[in-house]
């Protein structure tokens, strides 16, 4: 039996610490060595690939993206797994953690079956998930929550805001408790649902209807109240949370005390907040719309203020929240018809493919990060928040999940590019710096040139086992845990 079978030749090899010229071995999909030269290309069974004046990036995981999420009323997001593992890997991203979903006044075990059988299906990237709790009752939090952990889901969404999604504070405290007493990790939308309201109603009855009106009916501050709360609950119980798409230094900065308190929140932000704004919503027509999603994009002075955050590590995961609505089409953007108003059109943008381009053009080519923060913010550390064990390292044991990329080619972004099944990109026309040449995922070579080459259902579920970093710190009011109680 050869060594290897696969040698990545040539390459300039980057992790998290250094960067460093070596050759990669893989064996059985995994990483089984890294030298500055390995023997054994000419054995027969073992294949090279050159990848001489390129770097070799772990896979990037993206642990937050809405994939053929299921709807109320029946079907599901048009990006399907198939559609939409083809646009992480023309992206360079091998893993992903989307959603399940629960609809109020149903359970979640339902939902999830036929979540998994979606995904196994028609998956071609490694996949986890997050669980939406959109209805806590006992029977979900005593009954249910317990079997979604002993499958392999240790993540819980909630929503602050949106119809019909969102928790009040006390169904929040109901799902802290049950993450505390599960074991799992609490991801939170951040935003303050009656401030939105009673601001949407205004602006509406004042005739402010066009998109440009979504990011008033939304500014910093109900974002930073929430985050506020998220944290201060999350305290309250001792249950480790992760803030969702940070989009302004004032919720940063709430997540930033809080840490420097010891509290255990992690903060997430995305690509669109360093790069579009709230002036995007406000193109001619109905092109605002294409702009639209949750929390709202800014300005130039509040992305300026995420980068600082990104340096300080108050912000360590940069993630897509790609969440596709056609612009055009019954069920998109225009589905209330092209003069929608912004409460009626739906939130999102589609951003997999978009993800490792535009951080890497606007954060290491233009020298606000390092080629290692780069791949801790889109590998290490959301495969370690989210207790993916084998992912976004290159290192021996790990899985063989890597991207070759070119660090200087320079692209022009089209929605050609980014192969996912939407209609539009926000970044049409955008020049980026650097792309991905090819994306290996376990070993096998599955992305070359932007020729995506893999089978429906060769993605696998990545159950996640209990692990450390998600475990409460053990500071509680008075030491009361009344979670244990509730
Ligand atoms: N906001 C979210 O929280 N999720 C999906 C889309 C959006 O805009
Ligand atoms: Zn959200
Ligand atoms: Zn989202």
């Amino acid at each position: 039996m050869p060594d290897y079978d696969l040698i990545i030749r040539g390459g300039t090899v980057v992790t998290e610490s250094d960067q460093f010229r070596a050759d990669v071995g893989v064996r059985g999909g995994r990483i089984a060595a890294l030298a500055e030269r390995l023997d054994g290309g000419a054995a027969p069974g073992t294949s090279v690939l050159d990848a001489t004046g390129l770097l070799v990036l772990p896979g990037g995981v993206d642990s937050h993206c809405h994939i053929e999420q299921l709807q109320q009323g029946g079907g599901a997001d048009e990006e399907t797994f198939t559609t939409g593992s083809t646009a992480a890997l023309a992206g360079g991203t091998t893993s992903v953690v989307s959603f399940s979903t629960q609809f109020k006044g149903g359970g979640v075990l339902g939902p999830l079956a036929e979540y998994h059988r979606r995904a196994a299906a028609g998956a071609m990237v490694d996949y986890a998930f997050h669980q939406i709790i959109t209805d806590p009752t006992e029977a979900v939090i005593h009954d249910e929550l317990p079997q979604v952990v002993a499958g392999g889901v240790r993540s819980l969404k909630v929503f602050l805001t949106y119809d019909p999604l969102r928790l009040d504070d006390r169904q929040y405290l109901a799902v802290l408790s049950a993450a505390r007493r599960l074991g799992c990790l609490v991801t939170v939308h951040c935003e303050n649902y009656d401030a939105i309201a009673w601001r949407s109603a205004a602006l509406l009855a004042a005739g402010r209807t066009a998109p440009k009106y979504h990011a008033w009916s939304r500014p910093p501050i109900v974002e930073r109240e929430a985050t506020h709360r998220a944290i201060a609950l999350a305290e309250l119980v001792d249950t480790p949370i992760e803030v969702f798409h940070v989009s302004c230094p004032e919720a940063a900065e709430e997540i930033a005390r809080a840490q420097a308190r010891g509290v255990r929140v992690w903060g997430e932000t995305c690509p669109q907040y360093f790069v579009l704004g709230a002036a995007d919503m406000d193109r001619p027509g109905f092109e605002g719309a294409k702009f639209m999603c949750s929390p709202a994009p800014r300005d130039a002075a509040a992305a300026a203020g995420l980068w600082q955050a990104v340096r300080a590590r108050t912000l360590e995961v940069v993630s897509s929240d790609h969440s596709g609505w056609n612009y055009a089409g019954p069920r998109g953007k225009q589905a209330a018809g092209p003069d929608a108003p912004f409460t009626n059109i739906p939130n999102g943008v589609p951003g997999l493919a978009a993800r490792l381009p535009l951080l890497w053009s606007e954060g290491v080519a233009t020298g606000r990060i390092t080629a290692s923060d780069f791949v801790r913010l889109t590998a290490g550390q959301p495969a370690r928040l989210f207790g993916l064990h084998a992912k976004g390292r290159i290192a021996p044991g790990a899985d063989a999940d890597l991207v070759l990329w070119d660090p200087e080619r320079r692209t022009r972004l089209t929605n050609a590019l980014m192969q996912h099944v939407i209609d539009y990109t926000p970044y049409e026309g955008m020049e980026v710096t650097g792309w991905p040449v090819a994306t290996l995922r376990r070993g096998a070579v599955v992305m070359r040139d932007g020729v995506v080459q893999a089978e429906p259902g060769s993605g696998r579920y990545l159950a996640v086992p209990p692990y450390d970093m998600i475990r409460p710190r053990g500071v509680l009011p008075d030491g009361f845990d009344a979670a244990a109680f509730c």
